[in-house]
């Protein structure tokens, strides 16, 4: 079977009540008398649930509202029947993860109702880890509250909002993570890069560098190349970060990248996930999945390759040039589809690589 990227995020079991609706001592008895779930287990004996789990989850729930056996629910999720339609369903793409409570502080947050929203918010991500809350929480807010406003469902300043209000918690989220992180191992520098806007995935890679004992050096979206330059050479970074959300001609946005020296460079973000071939062959690392947390172990292997590089007596140059072993460039997600040596001949990318034929566009990573 094919290995999901999502299925690398973990989460307890308080996450997995808050999210499924399902609570604590059901889902230990579930275990025991069905055998489902079937959580890892930590070394201390906790259980943790890699997000297919979750979601199987979160499809049981939903069956049981209509009634019937909950051995055949189980049963029924595992064999992949699709499940009832549902009211959370009927809301178009919104993920089998985020429910009612999480609809519920959007529109509180596009009302303007700042108190409610606070309230709602704390409900929602009370006991949950700062991974937990990034992957399970905010990762689909911020997805559906955009995914509203292509949609047409709500005005510009609604979306701004309540993206804005996703945004301060994330980056609020990263600033706890680097208080904590007191003795980084080393400097990456976090940028978007010009012409694209979209923050959330750059600072969630922010926010996988501090909780993986990295500094992240977050410099924000809509950054001219020549700029980053001038951070490598004054900042010195064990590397260089990039979140790509735009497929718009990504071609052109990969040779400016290849153009920086000084720093190995790395990218990840929805945008690539038909352009992975490309980016290495423009001799940038491909991180693929959620940065949290795939960025953690990704870095782990560049520097243990730089050591070992050193160690064997080879030149380690820091530039482009220096890239992560084969192992590490993505192989570990055989679902990621690899792009074709051209990008034009990618069907509905056009020469500049135009979002709008993207097919990919509303699929999740
Ligand atoms: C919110 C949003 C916006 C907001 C951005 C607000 C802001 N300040 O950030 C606004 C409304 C401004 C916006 C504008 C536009 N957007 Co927009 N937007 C979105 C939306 C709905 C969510 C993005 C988001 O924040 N997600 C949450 C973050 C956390 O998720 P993420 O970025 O995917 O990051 C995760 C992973 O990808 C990964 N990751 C990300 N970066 C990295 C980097 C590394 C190294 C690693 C390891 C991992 C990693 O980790 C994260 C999870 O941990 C997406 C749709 C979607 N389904 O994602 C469209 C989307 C990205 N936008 C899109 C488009 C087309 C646009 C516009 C061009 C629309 C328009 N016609 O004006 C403009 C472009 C503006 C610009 N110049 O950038 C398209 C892009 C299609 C494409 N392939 O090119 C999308 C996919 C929507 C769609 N379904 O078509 N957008």
């Amino acid at each position: 079977m094919k290995a999901d990227p999502l299925s690398q995020a973990h989460y307890s079991i308080a996450a997995v009540s808050k999210l499924s609706g399902v609570s604590c001592h059901t889902l230990r008895v579930w275990e025991r008398r069905y055998g489902f779930p079937i959580p890892e287990r930590l070394a201390s004996g906790h259980r943790r649930y890699p997000a297919q789990q979750v979601d199987l989850i979160c499809q049981v729930a939903r069956r049981c509202q209509f009634g019937g056996s909950i051995a055949q629910h189980i049963a029924e999720a595992r064999a992949g029947h699709p499940p009832p339609p549902s009211p959370v369903d009927q809301q178009a793409q919104t993920p089998p993860v985020t429910g009612h409570l999480m609809t519920e502080l959007i529109d509180t947050l596009q009302r303007a109702d700042a108190r409610s929203a606070e309230a709602i918010y704390r409900r929602l991500t009370g006991g949950l880890s700062p991974e937990e809350i990034a992957n399970a929480i905010l990762t689909p807010a911020l997805t559906d509250a955009g995914e509203r406003l292509f949609r047409k469902d709500c005005s510009l300043v609604e979306e701004r909002l309540a993206t804005m209000f996703f945004l301060r918690k994330l980056a609020a989220l990263v600033d706890d993570a680097q208080r904590a992180n007191a003795a980084p191992r080393g400097r990456v520098i976090v940028f978007v890069m010009q012409g694209d806007r979209h923050e959330g995935g750059a600072l969630m890679l922010s926010l996988a560098l501090e909780l993986a004992g990295w500094r992240s050096l977050f410099l924000g979206a809509d950054l001219p190349i020549h700029e980053v330059q001038r951070g490598i050479e004054r900042w010195q970074p064990v590397a260089v970060g990039v979140s790509l959300s735009l497929s718009r001609n990504i071609r052109k946005r990969f040779d400016e990248l290849e153009s920086l020296r000084g720093a190995p460079i790395f990218v990840g973000g929805r945008s690539l996930l038909n352009y992975q071939g490309l980016a290495r062959r423009c001799g940038l690392g491909v991180v693929r999945g959620p940065a949290i947390p795939n960025v953690g172990r990704y870095l782990e292997g560049l520097v243990g390759h730089g050591r070992q590089a050193e160690h064997d007596g080879d030149v380690v140059t820091s530039g482009p040039s220096v890239l992560p072993p084969h192992h590490l460039r993505g192989e570990e997600y055989p679902d990621w589809h690899d792009d074709s040596p051209n990008p034009n001949a990618h069907p509905g990318a056009t020469p500049s690589g135009d979002f709008r034929q993207d097919e990919t566009a509303h699929q999740p990573l």
